[in-house]
């Protein structure tokens, strides 16, 4: 599959594009800034959020006889920052995606959601947390995610467009907190959940929690597993290393960790 990879330079973005080239996908990387040294791929530079940007990219790509069959879309600020911003970083580049594919017959998107989208419920009692949770974001991080889902269902509902939502944990090349041994996302793991979700048959609109087969684990990775995600790796090989904290108590208490706490508390607009 020819594969827009948004956010190419990023973390998450340099892991994929390796593994889903590794996997048989043809990937296309768009990012803000041009390609690292030594990565050697088609290389877009451009901002998600500018729509003009993004549409010139589909258009380039169909005028080379090398049109996009699909995007993977990881670019977006990592956390917090005021709700314009995030509005700007989430869900405007996740439309102005959308527009794109739309005019240009792309029928798949899989979104690097978050779980900070449902960052504000609580771990239950027993039992995982769903993705039938309603949204309940943490911080305007998490608004920004909850809204791009929205686009999501939207463009899902009108245009028949396959969306998946990854609601990605802890991503990282390993767990590096107590909280993290539930909520990791390993690299070869994130490489699989990403190519289930480009490959799985019709998904339509769908939500999965991006996080590693952890002994620990406390949301549910059935949605993932049936679209065929089956994660490999588990957070516990590196318990030993963790060093508790008293931090944990509350990180471990909420899907969001440490963005519940009064330190995000800050107004949504910021003023001159
Ligand atoms: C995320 O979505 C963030 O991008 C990252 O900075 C971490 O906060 C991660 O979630 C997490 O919850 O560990």
């Amino acid at each position: 599959m020819r594969v827009l990879v948004t956010g190419a330079a990023g973390s998450i973005g340099q892991v994929v594009t390796v593994g889903l080239g590794d996997r048989g996908h043809e990937v296309v990387a768009l990012d803000r800034v041009p390609a690292p040294d030594g990565i050697d791929l088609p290389w877009h530079t451009g901002d998600c959020a500018d729509a003009d940007a993004v549409a010139a990219v589909f258009a380039a790509q169909a005028s080379e006889g090398r049109p996009l069959e699909a995007v993977v879309h990881l670019a977006g600020h990592p956390g917090e920052a005021s709700l314009p911003d995030s509005l700007a970083s989430h869900t405007v580049t996740t439309a102005a995606l959308l527009d794109a594919m739309v005019e240009h017959g792309v029928r798949r998107l899989v979104y690097a959601g978050s779980n900070h989208a449902v960052g504000r419920t609580p771990r239950p009692r027993d039992g995982d947390v769903s993705v039938d949770e309603r949204p309940r974001p943490d911080t305007f991080y998490g608004v920004g995610k909850v809204a791009a889902e929205a686009v999501l269902s939207l463009y899902a509902d009108r245009y028949g467009i396959d969306a998946v939502s990854c609601r990605i944990g802890s991503f990282g090349p390993e767990p590096t907190s107590v909280r993290q041994l539930s909520t990791w996302l390993s690299h070869d793991d994130c490489v699989r959940m990403f190519d289930a979700a480009l490959t799985a048959p019709a998904p339509g609109y769908a939500v999965l929690y991006g996080i590693s087969r952890n002994t620990r684990a406390w949301w549910d990775l059935d949605a993932g597993r049936a679209l065929g995600y089956e994660p490999q790796d588990d957070a516990e090989t590196f318990s030993s290393r963790i060093a508790s904290r008293p931090e944990d108590e509350v990180e471990t208490s909420f899907v969001g960790g440490p963005f519940v706490t009064e330190e995000f508390f800050r107004p949504a607009l910021d003023r001159s």
